[in-house]
């Protein structure tokens, strides 16, 4: 078994309830335990700044599944809730983004899958939600929540729970 990091985005449609769905189906599709799940967080869009501010989360899983078979479920099931990846464009709108984080302390470098995420010390957006649920843990030599100390955290809003 092992420990994985998802975080979860979107910006199109009822992101809430997709990401409540969502983390049923990967718990069921990947056979995995859900170890925690972050609060739902508004934040403004990065990247491509002209578009509806995104809901971001992050859930810790326990996996029997290795990575690429992990990779490969969760693409199954942003395409099972509208994801269109041959018509959106690079940082744009969409209904529900999943992106590996990290995969216990496993580091690869391919075409198809980085890991730890290549992207995550840049991304407020994935490290409040994942300091909230795992702020000392370490990934490529930094805890969540020194890495999130460097970034700006101006416009992200945690959102109260939901009924
Ligand atoms: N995802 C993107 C592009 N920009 N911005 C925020 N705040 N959150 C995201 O999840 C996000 C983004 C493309 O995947
Ligand atoms: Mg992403
Ligand atoms: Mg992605």
């Amino acid at each position: 078994m092992a420990n994985a990091l998802i975080a979860l985005g979107g910006n199109v449609g009822d992101v809430r309830a997709t990401f409540n769905k969502a983390i049923a189906n990967i718990c069921g599709i990947a056979q995995a335990l859900l170890l925690a799940r972050s609060s739902d967080y508004a934040t403004p869009p990065w990247g491509d700044e002209q578009q509806a501010r995104f809901i971001n989360a992050c859930i810790e899983i326990e996996t029997s599944l290795d990575p690429h078979a992990l990779l490969f479920t969760l693409h199954k099931i942003e395409n099972k809730f509208g994801r269109d990846r041959a018509n959106e464009r690079r940082w744009g709108p969409r209904t529900l983004d999943l992106d590996l984080i990290a995969f216990d302390d496993v580091s690869i470098q391919k075409p198809e899958l980085t890991l730890p995420h290549p992207r995550l010390f840049e991304r407020a957006f994935v490290l409040v939600p994942l300091a909230e649920i795992k702020p000392d843990h370490v990934i490529a030599g930094q805890s969540v929540s020194s890495a999130l100390a460097k970034l700006s955290t101006v416009g992200i809003e945690r959102l109260p729970d939901l009924s």
